[in-house]
């Protein structure tokens, strides 16, 4: 029970198990890993693909045809996909004031330059999604970027990317991932929300979705699942980077359901039952704490959680008692229009009400939200 298949579309970032562990107060207390060894390692264990930055294929073999035909020859050994590729613009101190909203616009169109290289090997790799988080497009003082001219290059940038991969005929769309801070003091776009409206001012809005993080929400003291379901409401969740967090402090990258677990239950009842068909992409990082091995049961644990939390949804919507009281608490009532197809606003003024007596019921939340959590505990 609880083994997951390919058919579940369980994906790993490559940076994710192949993290060396190295933080602003340590070295890395792991080896690098070869990214052909995860490819063969995750298959095993019963993933669907990996996803990677440009970067990642040269962990362990810097001539970047050789570590691209080694990664090639892994995922036709295993049949694991790529559904989804990135850019790393972040690591190289020549992107420490950030890639496409730099201060610099050498550094701009350099980024530029990178972002298209590794759009051509994720369009030959199969990939139809491509992340776009500015890990350090911000600033740490507010005299030091025009925000203003910031967001004109991020369009300008994307609108160029997305033109881009029109003219070649890629099946590929842009997915904007949101986070507060870390590594900058502020990150541009910093919510889901940012990212929406910011999504709206572009050339080709269409082309342009959302990847958000559990546990970038989170640092911000956000509801992660409200977030989601408003990206569904609006078509825009193009992919899902599921980790866990403690609320707001550092980007925890834990494994997923390690943080927040109730607000892991509710995310995946929402996933499952929501209308999301995309992958279900991980991006954790194994404790520092942990030796080789114990990666590979992190990255087990994340598929392990997440079948459990999807068992419990299924279990906690099956309910007779649960069904009987999401009528009492009116869920459903909400999707019903306010106004009948047909009514005027003298319909509306012709109402009869008494706020008095409406004012009495009460919508019993208190019920379902102990319903959940007893299916959550494995009591019910
Ligand atoms: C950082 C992140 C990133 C992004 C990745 C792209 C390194 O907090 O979450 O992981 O997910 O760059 O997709
Ligand atoms: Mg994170
Ligand atoms: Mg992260
Ligand atoms: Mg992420």
């Amino acid at each position: 029970m609880y083994e997951p298949t390919p058919d579940d579309r369980f994906t790993f970032g490559l940076w994710t198990v192949g993290w060396q562990a190295r933080d602003p107060f340590g070295d890395a207390s792991r080896a690098p890993l070869d990214p052909a060894e995860s490819v063969h390692r995750l298959a095993e264990l019963g993933a669907y693909g990996v996803t990677f930055h440009d970067d990642d294929l040269l962990a362990t073999e810097p001539d970047r045809d050789t570590a691209i035909a080694a990664f090639k020859k892994a995922l036709g050994e295993t049949g694991m996909k790529v559904p989804m590729a990135t850019t790393n613009l972040f690591t190289h101190p020549v992107f420490k004031d950030g890639a496409f909203t730099s201060n610099d616009r050498d550094v701009r169109r350099h980024a530029i330059r990178k972002v298209i290289r590794n759009l051509d090997l994720a369009a030959e790799l199969g990939a139809t999604t491509y992340v776009c988080w500015g890990g350090r497009e911000g600033a740490e003082s507010d005299a030091a970027k025009d925000i203003r001219s910031a967001l004109a290059r991020y369009k300008e940038a994307m609108d160029i990317l997305a033109s881009y991969v029109i003219d070649k005929g890629y099946g590929i769309r842009f997915a904007i991932e949101p986070k507060p801070n870390e590594p900058r003091g502020d990150i541009l776009l910093p919510t889901i929300g940012h990212a929406l409206a910011f999504i709206n001012s572009l050339e080709h809005p269409e082309m342009v979705g959302l990847n958000p993080e559990v546990g970038h929400e989170q640092m911000a003291g956000l509801n992660f699942v409200h977030g989601v379901a408003q990206a569904l409401w609006h078509g825009k969740l193009f992919h899902i980077d599921l980790n866990g967090q403690h609320g707001p402090k550092y980007d925890q990258d834990l494994i997923f359901g390690h943080g927040d677990v109730k607000s892991a239950f509710f995310l995946v009842d929402l996933l499952e039952h929501g209308g999301y068909d995309g992958p279900r992409h991980f991006d954790y990082k194994p404790l520092r704490t942990e030796d080789a091995d114990d990666v590979w049961h992190s990255a087990a644990a994340n598929m392990r959680t997440y079948l459990i939390l999807r068992d419990k949804a299924r279990a906690f919507r099956a309910d007779p008692e649960v069904q009987e009281a999401l009528a009492a608490s009116r869920v459903d009532e909400l999707a019903q229009p306010t106004m009948a197809p047909g009514e005027t606003l003298a319909d509306l003024a012709a109402d009869v009400f008494d706020p008095e007596a409406a004012a009495l019921r009460g919508f019993h939340f208190t019920r379902l939200n102990q319903l959940a959590l007893e299916h959550l505990l494995g009591v019910r």
